[in-house]
């Protein structure tokens, strides 16, 4: 089997951890308090953490499984899921459970390696002669002379110590010191030695993974043997075999010993209760049994391992090709501090440490003992990063390279074994800063997504009826169906999520709800709503008497449902470019005033109820209206006594396009942007699900009204739940208050809105028709100009998302003439000018790879365009049909 790289992440981000970005002065202060030791900063003073222990990006399962703690001081549920862990992923029977790898350590030297004994290594850094001093050897038996498995034992050097009689066990360790890989064929000499001697081999599997992938692709006879079964095999081979928590299961603690030897087993758990705890907890809480037992069986999945390893390669490279002297790790790339500050005569790692956080705010730092070697590893916590932020943390380290000369020595103020004792009085060099561009986020848990044969995607786009609503998520590879509370949260919301006291009548978190968009807005009455369309329903109910007209920049689907069963007449007021997608007008979501001031000429301003407003237009692609626009649009309906009530549901991918694309507003920050815009209104209905960064959740807001709030607030008790929550659970309600301070950040806010436009700019360069320019949320790919041989009635747009979905695993959204619906006057589709698939990002989800992927797919699709044929309904809803709607092909 010959494996392609991976071109992007095999899963989904589901929460993220927001990043830290000091300022070079308060890195400056920062390293000062550190005495210049990076090891005491915290990750609130770093921006990328390079080590990866214990900090790895989990799966859902595994941060639902640190919910499911049975902390039973006996036999735990948690234990027994564990023992079924290591049955099924190692093979072995027996497990003795240990706080983490120094615990293992710990049980192993204490009962099998008698004082005086000889312990044969292949790794250096082993603890073992530091636990069991003063009197035991560990010579390393490494192999110095093979070059492609560095951790291999020199078998005749082996056997000679063996025949001297004094060794207690051989010990093992998969990719020793973070370089050092074993082959399986060395492995099994290995253990044929200890067995003729009657020895022990005990094998650290902290990175089997790492190490079982090296034999995969370079050892003859692997190939084609999936991760799964070489992490087995390796197990298998040794007498004992024991992993970290915090490695390869991606753990955030603990430790095991695993053995098929019963009499191993009952030394080890006799001997555990002596320095970690009963022999079915051994120092771990339940839960981290548990997520230890789900991290177990999930280090293996394939996908997962080529990713890791793919981005540690491509790192590595990347170092390289700058010129930085390193050695690649099996998790990064292990700088050579000697080579890189060959001009200082002491502390060159700690030096290398401290200029790297100076420059950029990335810590790496050189763990364990002070002058065991001249490596700093640069780590990357298993998939915790995207791979522009590994090409840009890459580039710091180049660019600090480059003005090496200037870095000066570190003074030792105090000294210690150890190199977190290390203490200095530092100089600063002078260096020139690197600056991040990038998401102002790391990956903390991911989600499994669904990878399915094109045979399988066919059967499923044909069960659902050819519509996307209705094929299921567990088959959809990469989700574009909607931004629509698709978001990944963040761990501090997650946090007020958890913190969140639930209460039904008023709450903390309904207080806190208010004040921070009060903050943000600006607006004096808010009243949460359980989404958008609830509260688009209280709004025309209490804004539109029957007759009455609602102009709007463009239809939205929920919202104008909601003012025609109000017994509103939607009236599209917005600019004519908006229609047009070749038009590269930037303010394509502006209303057009004398198309508004035509209706109130010809019906009088008391026929209008309101003026709606919606920011970032959805369905004209995301397209922002401009400052001057609001500004206009407020004073001439104020002049006429005319409301204009905002969807704001978007409104702060409006605001950024603002930033971007109006000179005058290129160094206002997001939030005064927002502040300004939320000026021009009278209120505003909001679907949180967007902007607000939740899953759930949404607003109303009025500027100063307080009767219509208190008429809102009458219809929420009706149809929603209470006015201090609408219906939404307290910590829901808590999670959004956290979220609409989040959204405005401006590192955020842009990588989002560069993100889209990167997917629309790979797809324009290789010619796909999309409406242009982009705009916040959504590439529009244009079915019209995609399909043009297939007629509006045989839906072009709803034939292309699943075409979409059927090339390239991709779910998409019709936005076209299904959506539009049918004239309720003459019973026929509208014919609507946009026919498009919206592409749309949900926020913190995908990375860039992905979009790329996206983007390839999609081009693979464009060559076999002319193969598509249209659709017919086969099942047609009276109301918003393209949610439920079947079609079948015309032949
Ligand atoms: C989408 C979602 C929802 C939405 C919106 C604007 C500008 C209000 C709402 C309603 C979900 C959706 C809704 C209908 C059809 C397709 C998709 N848009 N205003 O994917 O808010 O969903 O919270 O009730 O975009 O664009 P809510």
């Amino acid at each position: 089997m010959r494996r392609r790289p991976p071109t992007h992440e095999p899963h989904k981000i589901h929460t993220v951890r927001l990043l830290a970005f000091p300022t070079p002065q308060e890195r400056r202060e920062n390293l000062a308090k550190a005495r210049f030791n990076v090891f005491n900063m915290t990750p609130e003073q770093v921006t990328f953490d390079m080590c990866s222990n214990a900090v790895n990006a989990m799966s859902q399962a595994q941060r639902a499984g640190q919910y499911l703690g049975d902390e039973a001081y006996a036999g735990a549920r948690n234990f027994e899921n564990l023992e079924a862990a290591v049955e099924a992923v190692l093979g072995h029977s027996f497990v003795c459970p240990a706080h983490n790898l120094l615990g293992c350590l710990k049980l192993v030297v204490n009962t099998i390696v008698p004082q005086g004994s000889v312990v044969p290594a292949n790794n250096h850094r082993t603890r073992i002669e530091v636990f069991s001093a003063p009197d035991v050897d560990t010579p390393d038996v490494r192999d110095r002379s093979e070059p492609v498995f560095t951790g291999n034992v020199d078998l005749a050097r082996l056997e000679a110590l063996l025949e001297d009689g004094n060794v207690s066990l051989v010990m093992v360790q998969a990719f020793a010191d973070g370089q050092h890989p074993f082959s399986m064929a060395n492995l099994r000499a290995v253990r044929g030695l200890t067995r003729r001697f009657g020895k022990r081999l005990i094998v650290d599997g902290s990175r089997v993974i790492e190490n079982a992938w090296y034999i995969q692709k370079h050892e003859p006879g692997f190939a084609d043997l999936p991760i799964a079964d070489i992490v087995k095999q390796v197990a298998k081979t040794a007498t004992v075999f024991m992993v970290d928590g915090g490695q390869d299961p991606k753990c955030n603690t603990g430790g095991i010993l695993t053995t098929d030897n019963p009499d191993d087993h009952e030394t080890f758990m006799n001997r555990v209760v002596i320095h970690e705890g009963l022999h079915t907890y051994g120092g771990m809480a339940g839960r981290t049994m548990e997520m230890l037992a789900i991290g177990l069986r999930e280090m293996c999945e394939e996908d997962e391992v080529q990713w890791a390893i793919y981005q540690t390669e491509r790192f590595t490279q990347r170092c390289r090709d700058g010129g930085v002297p390193l050695e690649r790790g099996c998790d990064g790339a292990y700088v050579r501090a000697d080579q890189f500050l060959p001009h200082l005569s002491a502390h060159q790692q700690d030096a290398f440490s401290v200029a790297l956080y100076q420059t950029s705010g990335v810590r790496a730092f050189a763990p364990g003992r002070v002058d065991r070697d001249d490596l700093v590893p640069v780590q990357i916590p298993r998939l915790a990063m995207t791979n522009e932020q590994l090409d840009q943390v890459a580039d710091a380290i180049i660019a600090l390279y480059r003005q090496r000369d200037a870095i000066k020595p570190l003074q030792a103020v105090s000294e210690g074994a150890w190199r977190d004792q290390m203490a200095y009085h530092g100089v600063f060099s002078d260096l020139d800063d690197f600056e991040f561009d990038t998401f102002p986020y790391e990956i903390h848990t991911i989600e499994k997504v669904g990878v399915l044969s094109r045979e399988e995607r066919e059967r499923a786009i044909r069960a659902a009826g050819y519509n996307t609503f209705l094929v299921r998520s567990a088959d959809v590879e990469i989700d574009l169906l909607t931004d629509s509370g698709t978001t990944a949260m963040s761990t501090d919301q997650w946090a007020a999520h958890a913190a969140a006291r639930a209460g039904s009548t008023a709450t903390d978190a309904y207080y806190d709800f208010v004040r921070a968009l009060g903050d943000v807005m600006g607006h004096e009455h808010v009243i949460p709503t359980h989404q958008g369309r609830a509260a688009e329903q209280i709004l025309s109910e209490m804004m539109i008497e029957p007759g009455q007209f609602v102009p709007g920049n463009m239809y939205f689907t929920t919202t104008k449902l909601h003012q025609e069963l109000a017994g509103g007449v939607f009236v599209d007021v917005i600019v004519d470019e908006a229609h047009d997608p070749e038009s590269e007008y930037s303010w394509k979501g502006n209303i057009d005033l004398g198309k508004l001031g035509k209706l109130v000429d010809e019906h009088g301003a008391d026929s209008i109820a309101y003026v709606s407003f919606e920011h970032a237009v959805n369905m004209a692609g995301g397209q922002p209206a401009s400052m001057d626009n609001m500004k206009e649009v407020y004073a001439w309906c104020g002049d006429r006594n005319i409301p204009v009530i905002f969807d704001a549901t978007r409104s702060v991918e409006n605001a950024c396009m603002i930033q971007e694309r109006d000179p005058r507003y290129r160094d206002t920050r997001i939030r005064d942007i927002l502040r300004e815009m939320m000026l021009y209104c009278d209120g505003c209905s909001v679907s949180g699900k967007k902007d607000f960064l939740i899953n759930i959740g949404g607003v109303q807001t009025f500027r100063d009204n307080a009767e219509w709030a208190a008429r809102a607030r009458d219809l929420l008790r009706i149809y929603e739940g209470n006015v201090t929550d609408g219906g939404l659970a307290t910590a829901d309600l808590a999670a959004m208050a956290r979220g609409v301070e989040e959204m405005t950040n401006d590192r955020y806010i842009r990588s989002r809105i560069r993100q889209t436009r990167a997917l629309g700019d790979m797809l324009i360069e290789r010619g796909i028709p999309i409406v242009r320019p982009a705009g916040g949320h959504a590439i529009f790919v244009d079915a019209k100009r995609f399909l043009p041989h297939i007629d509006q009635e045989e839906f072009p747009a709803q034939r292309l998302a699943a075409e979409i979905y059927v090339e390239t695993g991709v779910r998409a959204m019709e936005r076209g003439t299904v959506s539009k619906d049918r004239d309720p006057k003459t019973g026929k589709n509208f014919r609507p000018k946009l026919e498009l698939v919206r592409l749309t990002i949900p926020r913190r989800v995908y990375t860039n790879d992905h979009m790329r992927a996206v983007a390839d797919g999609i081009v693979r699709l464009w060559d076999r365009r002319h193969e598509i044929t249209g659709l017919r309904f086969v099942y047609e809803p009276k109301r918003l049909r393209f949610f439920q709607a079947r079609f079948e092909p015309v032949a």
